[in-house]
Formats: structure tokens, C-alpha cells, sequence
């Protein structure tokens, strides 16, 4: 049996059309099912739905053989134990400093302000501050960052943008990239040496299906 992680929402979307080009589908739709393990056509592969930040953890310990997770999340898990053999382009978005619309954040750091941050990805953000040579607070969220600065948790966020909707809602502005963000897939090692047969067909169709979106 191959088991292949991955959460719902828009990786689960955008990551069913990739399945299907391996000639994988699933059962069940994971949105409407309460499902945690779901069937696919083929006896032999299922999929297992869990939180987004999880998928490494079930990849690393071997509990799936597969999974399919932002690289937002790999560079905080640390990746000990997986293999990232594809860049699957899927669920892009870019990781933002966004600061409030009237804060003056290149003036800040002018003045050598230490800013108060806050984030979900507390590793990326240490080290994207410590490559610029600034100090900084780092307080840990959980989500909805951009209320941050708006109550005076923080100066400054670190999370992910898309389409710019969630900051320009709340009046915020972003003032510099973190990084480019997309989903990858990441692999169980010991699980590739043992099951190279199947995982293989799997991993070439994939590669096959992003070369003809690109
Ligand atoms: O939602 P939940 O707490 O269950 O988990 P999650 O947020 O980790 O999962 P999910 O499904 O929301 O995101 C899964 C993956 O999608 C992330 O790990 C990213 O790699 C990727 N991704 C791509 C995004 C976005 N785009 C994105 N825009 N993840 C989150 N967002 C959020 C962002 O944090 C911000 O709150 O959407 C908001 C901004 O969107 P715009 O369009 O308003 O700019
Ligand atoms: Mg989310």
C-alpha cells in the first residue's frame, strides 16, 4: 500500500489534477467527507488528509510514503529525512514583511529600531532578519498574523501572499520578499529504496504533468 499525505484546501485542489495525470482518484471528495483516509481507484495507493504543517512529520516517521507540502512549511519542519526530489508549482505564493500602511519601516531599521514581529514561521522569519543583520522580537502566532500590528501586538508580519486581498483588507502594505513559495513533493527515503516500482511511475508522471502546465 502507498500512502500519500497531503491537507485539504488548495493543495488538496490543486494537487488532484497531478494524481489524476498518475492515474490516481479519489474516492471521496475530502471537503465533504469527514474521512481521514481516503480510497482512490487504485488498491493499492490512499490518500491521508492532515493539517498542512503536519505532512512532513508523516513523510519523515514513514506513516506515509508521499506527501505534498508548501515550502513554507518544509523550511520550518527542517526536512531531517525527506527527499524533495520535485517543485510541483502548484499553491504559489510568496512570503512578505508587511508592516502598516502608515509605518515607515526602512525608517525604522534607518533609526535602528528593534521591530517587534509576528508569525506563523518563526525560523524563516528569524533568519531572514538575521541575513540583514537585524534584531528583532519574534512572537509566535498561530494564524490571522495581520491582526498584529493593527492592535499593537507587532510592527511587522511575516506570512504569505497571494493575491495582496488579505493585507489591503487590513490595511497593511508589504515592503519586502521573504521568498518564493510553491508546494513540493516530499518523499520517505527508506520507503523509495523499498518501493521504488511503484513510487517511480508516480513521480515521472508528475514531472510529465508540470512540464506540459509550464
Ligand atoms: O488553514 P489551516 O490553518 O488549516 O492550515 P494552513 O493555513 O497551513 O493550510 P492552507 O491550506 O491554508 O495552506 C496550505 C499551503 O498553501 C501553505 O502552506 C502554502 O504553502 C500555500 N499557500 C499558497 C498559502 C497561500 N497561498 C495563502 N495565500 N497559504 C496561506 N495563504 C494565506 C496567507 O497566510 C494569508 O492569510 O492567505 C492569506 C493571504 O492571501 P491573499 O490572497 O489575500 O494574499
Ligand atoms: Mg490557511
Amino acid at each position: 500500500m502507498i500512502t500519500i499525505a497531503l491537507s485539504k484546501g488548495r493543495i488538496f485542489e490543486e494537487t488532484a489534477p497531478l494524481l489524476a495525470a498518475a492515474g490516481i482518484h479519489a474516492a471521496e471528495d475530502p471537503e465533504a467527507s469527514r474521512k481521514l483516509i481516503i480510497e482512490t481507484n487504485r488498491p493499492d495507493v490512499r490518500l491521508i488528509i492532515v493539517r498542512a504543517t503536519d505532512v512532513p512529520t508523516y513523510v519523515q516517521y514513514g506513516a506515509a510514503d508521499l506527501g505534498i507540502a508548501g515550502k513554507d512549511v518544509l523550511d520550518e519542519h527542517g526536512g531531517d529525512g525527506l527527499y524533495q526530489p520535485i517543485d510541483l508549482q502548484i499553491a504559489k505564493c510568496k512570503m512578505m514583511v508587511a508592516v502598516r500602511e502608515d509605518f515607515d519601516y526602512f525608517g525604522s531599521i534607518r533609526s535602528g529600531a528593534r521591530l517587534k514581529v509576528v508569525t506563523k514561521y518563526v525560523k524563516t522569519a528569524r533568519e531572514h532578519f538575521a541575513a540583514k543583520g537585524m534584531h528583532v522580537d519574534l512572537i509566535k502566532l498561530y494564524g490571522s498574523m495581520e491582526l498584529g500590528p493593527l492592535v499593537g501586538l507587532a510592527d511587522v508580519i511575516v506570512d504569505l501572499v497571494s493575491t495582496g486581498g488579505t493585507l489591503r483588507a487590513n490595511k497593511l502594505k508589504a515592503v519586502e520578499e521573504v521568498g518564493d513559495i510553491s508546494s513540493r513533493l516530499v518523499v520517505n527515503q527508506a520507503s523509495l529504496k523499498l518501493n521504488r516500482d511503484k513510487l517511480q511511475p508516480i513521480m515521472d508522471a508528475f514531472q510529465t504533468a508540470i512540464a506540459k502546465n509550464k
